[in-house]
């Protein structure tokens, strides 16, 4: 097993992020982090409503499995979400306050986006109105008679 991983510690990232629509992006905050001084964290949307403010990933090539830690200060209604390539279906969802925890090993096998969300319902902000994520982790399996890792395309 060989792991990519990324603790936002610095900004050159262990793989291509797109943060987000221009004025309202995810960024590198000290805010909050799981380890170390640094996470990703969710843009200001005090006061927006029924939207969705997304952070896009490229898969590494190759890796089968992601895990993430999350952290959510937010009313109930408004999730931290992520999803795998184009499914609509959240591999791992947050909401309310809840403090720092690691998701379960989300599938990403042959997909080549991943999506962090931080979706705002039809009202209301509650809390800092804010979401985390730190140590973002891919998975890359190598064979275990030493070939190396296991090409997917
Ligand atoms: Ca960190
Ligand atoms: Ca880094
Ligand atoms: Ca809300």
């Amino acid at each position: 097993m060989a792991d990519i991983v990324e603790d936002f510690e610095d900004s050159n990232y262990a793989f291509p992020i797109n943060f987000g629509a221009s004025g309202k992006t995810w960024f590198r905050s000290t805010t909050e982090s799981q380890s170390g001084n640094y996470s990703l964290q969710a843009p200001n949307t005090s006061g927006i409503n029924n939207q969705d403010f997304t952070c896009t990933i490229t898969i590494p090539p190759g890796a089968t499995s992601v895990r993430l830690w999350g952290m959510t200060d937010c009313e109930t209604a408004d999730n931290l979400m992520v999803f795998v390539g184009s499914s609509s279906s959240s591999s791992f969802t947050r909401s309310g306050f809840t403090p720092w925890a690691q998701s379960p090993a989300i599938d990403v096998t042959g997909q080549t986006q991943l999506r962090i969300v931080y979706r705002k319902d039809v009202s209301q902000d509650a809390g800092r109105n804010l979401v985390w994520v730190d140590n973002i982790v891919f998975t890359i399996p190598t064979k275990v008679n030493g070939w190396g890792p296991v090409p997917l395309f």
